[in-house]
């Protein structure tokens, strides 16, 4: 006979209870994050201006799986079906590159708000959180590989026009959906070989950035975060943009740091990060990805990064401090899957990071037990957590793990197979 998910729940309960876990505390916590989750998984980071091309900048996709959202309308659907299928609320992040226009297109430097109603009346009616990105990519200006730090001052001049529409959108975007939204600034600047001055480049995009900053919003409508960068393709030997440039600037500027999981060193712990800059950043962004050999954006999966990651901001108490952006784009398995995978993968190592018997560890930690420490430890990894979460999902109306892709075959067979 098998047994209802709440009786399972309730033995696994009993479980944790024992260890001093309250689960039901947990499940609550949970319940209030919000991802945002990346429209460009959806259509392999082409956007709308020239969609038959893939993106540049030092960022690829690769795969061919068919049925990738060619418009609005289709993107939308998409993520609509992605978001009926994770419990909790949560956000879309957009690009630039996702404007629509009714007449003639508006290049980067020319975007407005009205580009994005189609988004905003969207997010209204569905309650969603909308974030935003400049895309300083995949456009002709920036095809020498340089943006906010291009040497010629007309090249700068049109990005820092883009980049501070991109704020202002934003700051409509959070107003109009009531929740600020988080503007985020990726440049793919850098060079393939050894420069000759490294300042130069860096001093210009830090001119850049202070004309670009130099007017603030209001937090509840908009925050800022840059995002660093170690190495993109084509830009292996220099990056404007990099971590120790971003911190400084953000610390000064008061803006948020964004930390990408693909954007450091392969043994650097990003996890190892969050009590390191928590004492210096009221708020911190991250970008939740899974580099593979290199900064590959592969689908976030359950694996120790983001279980350490997500152990690290649940011990700090720092869940409300911290917003946490998927990012990455698989064209090789169907979009919708990759989003909800995803996100359920984020969703159970916070859930297992709640669920961790904090006041045991410590008090082990404290009394200087540390085979007891690392036993319970151990422990902790074959406890029922699963059970937990299939309670969770029967609780908010969604399918758990092993059904969920029945939901998703379905929508492929009736919706994204059709798509050319
Ligand atoms: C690129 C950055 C950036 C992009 C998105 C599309 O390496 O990670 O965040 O992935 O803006
Ligand atoms: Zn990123």
């Amino acid at each position: 006979m098998t047994k209802n998910p709440e009786s399972v729940f309730m033995a696994s309960r009993e479980t944790y209870e024992r260890l001093g876990v309250d689960v039901v505390k947990a499940l609550s916590r949970l319940e209030s994050v919000s991802l945002s989750l990346p429209c460009w998984q959806g259509d392999d980071v082409r956007g709308f201006e020239s969609p038959d091309r893939g993106p540049d900048g030092g960022i690829a996709v690769t795969g061919s799986y068919p049925g990738r959202a060619r418009n609005g309308p289709e993107l939308r659907a998409d993520l609509e079906k992605a978001l009926s299928l994770l419990p909790g609320r949560h956000r879309v992040n957009l690009h630039a590159m996702y404007a629509e226009f009714t007449g003639r297109p508006a290049d980067r430097d020319r975007l407005r708000p009205e580009h994005f109603s189609g988004w905003m009346d969207w997010a209204r009616s569905h309650s969603l959180g909308l974030d935003f990105n400049a895309t300083c990519f995949s456009h002709p200006k920036a095809d020498e590989g340089w943006t906010l730090s291009h040497a010629d001052p007309a090249i700068r001049a049109f990005w820092i026009e883009h980049v501070r529409r991109c704020r202002q959108i934003s700051r409509i975007l959070g107003r109009e959906t009531g929740s600020s939204c988080i503007h985020n600034l990726w440049i793919p600047d850098g060079s393939r070989d050894q420069l000759a001055d490294r300042f130069r480049p860096r001093e210009r995009l830090i001119s850049s950035l202070d004309a670009i900053y130099e007017k603030s919003f209001p937090p509840d409508e908009m925050k800022d975060s840059v995002e660093s960068k170690l190495f993109g393709i084509g830009s292996e030997a220099f990056v404007a943009g990099s971590y120790d440039l971003y911190l400084a600037y953000a610390l000064k500027r008061n803006l948020m740091i964004c930390l990408d999981m693909g954007h450091f060193h392969p043994t650097e712990s990003v996890a190892d990060k969050v009590s390191a800059l928590l004492p210096f950043f009221p708020e911190i962004l991250f970008h939740l990805s899974r580099g593979l050999r290199w900064d590959s954006d592969h689908v976030v999966i359950l694996d120790d990064a983001l279980l350490e990651l997500c152990r690290e901001i649940v011990r700090a108490g720092a869940l409300e401090r911290i917003h946490l952006a998927l990012d990455y784009f698989d064209a090789t398995i169907h979009r919708v899957a990759a989003w909800v995978i995803g996100a359920r993968a984020v969703m159970k190592a916070l859930l297992r990071a709640l669920l961790e018997p904090r006041d045991r560890l410590m008090e082990l930690e404290e009394s200087g037990d540390l085979t007891g420490r690392l036993a319970l430890m151990e422990t902790v990894k074959a406890l029922p957590w699963g059970a937990v979460w299939n309670y969770h999902c029967e609780k908010h109306e969604v399918p758990p793990d092993e059904t969920m892709m029945n939901e998703i075959r379905v929508y492929e067979q009736k919706v994204t197979s059709r798509r050319q």
